[in-house]
């Protein structure tokens, strides 16, 4: 691109944020926020600044490579999938389908064009063996979203901009910037919350940055939330306080959950909890008698052991009183490309525990098996067992528990392809590797993020750089490869019409669909004056066709869809490139019972699944609270998973991957701030510096994850600089939430002791 300003969004986070990139002589001079983006005005976080860094960093792979035994080796394309294919298909013939184990990672999230491709791709792997980030991180959200409203990724979002009262459990979004709640600049928007007189509550064993600012601040025992959310509903029916508002024609079986609730009285979850009661009870009254009221969680609530139960009475807490549906309250984004309707449509709704893994007999959620359970299928013998390995953009060795397990297990494999731009501690277990364009070399639209946004905008990046011609997108190589394994299934040749299919998806990418999309959305064609023709005809065919008939489909994903009839018209692709900041489509409404995708088109309160996991919460009640020290984790606002750490920008200034320990323990077990401290847990172990603060709670010591560089056979330099160790080297894989297969990555009981490295080794 030439001198000027080049407007983008910041794909890094689930922000959003708009950013203004400043070119000079065909280099970036400098990024800042965009002050006309409609969501996040102006708002930036130091990673934005990466962009440039990811950009220009000699580290990041630019051509294929290929492992000998000499070391790394460039190769071409062509040759390079050819490879892959060959080496994946015999895979298949030799072992059956389901020896191809699959892992997408976070980013394929923040790119559409991954988006777009996998779908076919896992089509041609055609392996029941998937495995994703997921079960790493909002799996109860979705399960809870799928067994209530009938629909996995139909999200209720706090209307932070419209409530009174913010109660945040388990979620840093200072840190984060948020999640499953695109919300980028919170500090601001919290601001203007406290100005008009609103209130934020957090509840967390740490006094997070986000619990810092809040108005109270309660401390909560790691994996105790759903007793404290338990009491909350006990407190509600007690103290006639149930009102479910605008939803309370479709709520159903509110009885169930009274009577689900009546054991766990305020006074019964206090020890567990760390909370006293009359908190509890106080929580719960302001819950329901501010009528602006939002209550949220996440990950420190979802990736727990009871991350499934918990996260379902999240729920139940905003539908019983009354904030469903609720400006001010939680409400369900309606985003320009509504991939919710779209997926109902294809019959995509979700689905769990169709079929279970084959070693431990967990449950698959959306026909992904729990990602703690990886090193199981791959190291376990017999028929079904992984022998080759694909990764897309994630890196499982740090991200998932029992790294070093996983560790061994991609190890030995017969044949393992990334499609990465790193080497790091996952994609240095490749044969290949394949690197794809960096983000700033392809366009940007986000499909999943706009879904879960605070406000209603949608917003398309062009590519800022040209893409060199010997470069292949993500979508590219996906698509490529599904093509040649496809070939080889058919032994070689496609049908005319199966390989013109392949060819024009190759050459027409994501970006036509995209404004196909777009235009048959809510906010798409605006049809005039023929609509006034249209509709009331539609209407009246509507009445006499049965629920599911096509046409209905059809008449709903439609401008014609008489609930998007008030909404602005007129995006189109073409629309949003003349608009780079974004294009803002209003804050969130009201959308029940049209949004609803059950059968029965109600909410449903107490889904038996949940009913059926109790027995194990009544268990917790009954057994002593914990006095082990718990693990959990934390995020940074400089860092991002495991893969930012490559930037000097970012990862400069003092050590972030410490144990936090309150002072308490810290002198119970002869801890100093200059000491280093062994965390363990069976024979699992690392080592890191001890951070002593009161802004944890005693009993709890904090990580964070994503770190651990010091492997060997990566390449990144400045991340091995600053290497750190990995939190999930010292999770255990055994240890899920058995309700919905999510990892336990908060929680976990560990054996902290001061590292004295001379006495160590020679007791060694
Ligand atoms: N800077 C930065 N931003 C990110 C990311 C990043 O790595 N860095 N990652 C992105 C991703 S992938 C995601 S999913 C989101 C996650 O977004 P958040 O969920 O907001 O992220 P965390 O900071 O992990 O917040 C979890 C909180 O739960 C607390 N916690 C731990 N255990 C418990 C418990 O048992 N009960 C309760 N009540 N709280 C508990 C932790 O102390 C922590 O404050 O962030 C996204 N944004
Ligand atoms: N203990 C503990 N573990 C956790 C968490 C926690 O809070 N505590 N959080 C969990 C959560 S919420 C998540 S989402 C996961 C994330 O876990 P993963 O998704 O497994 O890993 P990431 O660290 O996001 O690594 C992303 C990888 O994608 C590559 N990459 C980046 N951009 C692109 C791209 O555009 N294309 C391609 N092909 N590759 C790209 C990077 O180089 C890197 O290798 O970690 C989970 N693990
Ligand atoms: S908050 Fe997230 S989206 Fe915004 S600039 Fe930072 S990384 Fe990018
Ligand atoms: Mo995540």
């Amino acid at each position: 691109m030439d001198n000027g300003t080049h407007y983008r969004t910041c794909h890094l986070c689930e922000a959003m944020c708009g950013v203004a990139i400043e070119m000079k002589d065909g280099h970036i001079a400098y990024i800042k926020g965009d002050e006309n983006d409609p969501l996040s005005r102006g708002h930036i976080c130091p990673k934005a600044v990466a962009l440039q860094d990811l950009h220009e960093d000699p580290d990041r792979l630019r051509k294929p490579i290929r492992k000998t035994a000499t070391g790394w080796q460039e190769m071409d394309w062509d040759e390079a999938f050819d490879l892959v294919a060959d080496r994946l298909h015999q895979t298949r013939q030799e072992h059956g389908r389901n020896s191809i184990g699959v892992y997408l990672g976070n980013p394929n999230v923040h790119n559409h064009g991954s988006l777009v491709a996998t779908m076919p791709f896992l089509r041609a792997i055609g392996s029941q063996n998937r495995f994703s980030a997921t079960s790493n991180d909002q799996l109860p959200h979705m399960l809870a979203s799928l067994e209530m409203f009938g629909h996995q990724i139909l999200f209720p979002i706090p209307d932070i901009d419209h409530t009174d009262l913010f109660i945040c459990i388990g979620a840093n979004p200072m840190a984060s910037n948020g999640s499953l709640m695109t919300v980028p600049d919170f500090r601001g928007r919290l601001k203007a919350l406290k100005q008009r007189g609103g209130k934020m509550i957090v509840v967390d064993p740490r006094r997070t940055e986000t619990g810092r600012l809040a108005d109270e601040f309660h401390f909560i025992r790691p994996g105790s939330d759903a007793l404290l959310l338990m009491a909350m509903v006990h407190t509600l029916f007690e103290e006639h306080l149930v009102d479910t508002g605008p939803a309370e024609r479709l709520v159903k079986d509110v009885d169930l959950l009274r009577l689900a609730s009546l054991a766990f009285t305020p006074e019964a979850v206090s020890d567990h909890t760390g909370i006293a009661a009359d908190d509890i009870r106080a929580l719960a009254r302001q819950l329901a008698t501010t009528r602006k009221a939002a209550l949220y969680t996440r990950m420190g609530t979802s990736t727990q052991r009871f991350g499934g139960v918990a996260t379902w009475l999240a729920y139940c807490l905003n539908i019983l009183t009354g904030k469903l549906d609720m400006p001010g309250g939680v409400l369900f984004t309606q985003p320009a490309i509504d991939l919710v309707e779209l997926g109902a449509m294809s019959g995509q709704k979700g689905h769990f525990g169709k079929r279970h893994s084959r070693v431990k007999g967990l449950p698959e959620f959306a026909g992904e098996y729990p990602a703690s359970t990886m090193a199981d299928e791959i190291l376990t013998p017999g028929e079904g067992q992984i022998r080759s390995f694909v990764t897309v953009a994630g890196n499982p060795v740090l991200s998932s528990p029992n790294g070093r397990r996983l560790d061994e297990a991609l190890g030995g494999l017969d044949f393992m392809v990334s499609v990465d731009y790193y080497l790091n501690e996952t994609t240095c277990h490749a044969d290949v590797i394949l690197p794809p364009t960096a983000a700033l070399e392809r366009s940007h639209y986000d499909l999943i993020f706009s879904m879960f946004a605070v406000r209603n905008v949608a917003k398309y990046s062009e590519a800022l750089f040209e893409a060199g011609p010997d470069t292949r997108h993500d979508w590219q190589i996906l698509l490529e490869l599904a093509h040649r394994l496809e070939k080889r299934r058919k032994g070689g040749r496609l049908p005319l019409r199966a390989e013109l299919g392949w060819r024009t998806f190759k050459q027409i990418g994501p970006d036509p669909i995209l404004d196909l999309l777009l235009r048959a959305g809510p906010y798409g064609a605006d049809m005039g004056r023929v609509r006034g023709l249209l509709q009331p005809a539609v209407d009246l065919v509507m009445d006499i066709l049965p629920q599911r008939h096509p046409l209905r489909g059809l008449a709903k994903l439609s401008p014609l869809n008489r609930h998007w009839q008030e909404l602005p018209k007129g995006l189109s692709l073409s629309a949003l490139k003349e608009n780079p900041n974004g294009v803002d489509l209003g804050p969130l409404q009201p959308s029940l019972p049209e949004r609803l995708f059950t059968r029965d088109g109600r909410i449903n309160l107490a889904p038996r699944r949940y009913l059926e996991d109790l027995g194990r919460l009544h268990d917790l009640l009954k057994t002593p609270a914990d006095t082990e020290l718990q693990l959990i984790g934390r995020r940074h606002v400089r860092s991002n998973n495991s893969w930012m750490h490559n930037s000097q920008r970012l990862v400069k200034g003092k050590d972030r991957c410490t144990l936090m320990i309150h002072p308490r323990d810290a002198s119970r077990l002869g801890l100093q701030t200059t000491d280093a401290a062994g965390i363990s847990a069976d024979d699992r172990q690392i080592v890191l510096p001890v951070e002593i603060t009161e802004d944890i709670m005693p009993g709890v010591v904090s990580i964070p994850h994503g770190w651990g560089h010091d492997r060997e056979g990566t390449g990144q330099s400045v991340a091995a600089a600053h290497a750190g160790a990995s939190i999930n080297d010292v999770l255990s894989d055994g240890d899920i939430d058995p309700l919905s297969g999510t990892s336990v990555l908060n929680g976990q009981s560990v054996t902290v002791k001061v590292w004295r490295p001379e006495r160590q080794r020679k007791r060694a």
